[in-house]
């Protein structure tokens, strides 16, 4: 912050001494720098700076996988469309995780941030509920 300079007289005019001294003028006092304010060249000694580094501040977000269940009635090419449709698999990569749940119960299609994999569930579990299909999706934190 720029702050204003204050003018002090340098000399007391020579004429005009009263012949009572006058009383001592108090002096308004000078508004001095703190030690943040980056003094540099004014002061008596040498001048310094402050090198302040500024952190690049990147979190990672937290990551969710989103898996299906294995059940009795779900026709297989179902599954294999719900993984092409909602999680992007080809044909091949969608056969491999439906027979990875159908013989081991469980699988995962994909992780994702917390909105993404909540969308996926939901999308998911609509598609399953308005074919009539008890296909369950489920989210989890990784
Ligand atoms: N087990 C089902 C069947 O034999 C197929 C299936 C696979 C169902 C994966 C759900 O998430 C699933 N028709």
């Amino acid at each position: 912050m720029l702050r204003p300079t204050l003018t002090v007289p340098i000399s007391e005019p020579v004429s005009a001494k009263p012949a009572v001294p006058a009383a001592p003028v108090p002096t308004t006092p000078v508004p001095t720098m703190s030690n943040d304010d980056n003094r540099s060249g004014a002061g008596s000694g040498p001048s310094t700076s402050v090198i302040t580094k500024v952190k690049p501040k990147t979190k990672r977000p937290n990551l969710y996988r989103v898996l299906i269940l294995n059940d009795d009635y779900t026709p297989m090419e179902f599954v294999v469309h719900v993984l092409e449709r909602f999680f992007n698999k080809d044909a091949e990569a969608a056969t491999t995780i439906m027979l990875h749940v159908h013989h081991h119960g469980i699988g995962e299609c994909g992780v994702f941030t917390y909105e993404i994999a909540e969308t996926k569930v939901t999308q998911v579990m609509d598609f399953a509920r308005k074919h009539q299909h008890p296909l369950q999706c489920v989210m989890e934190k990784k």
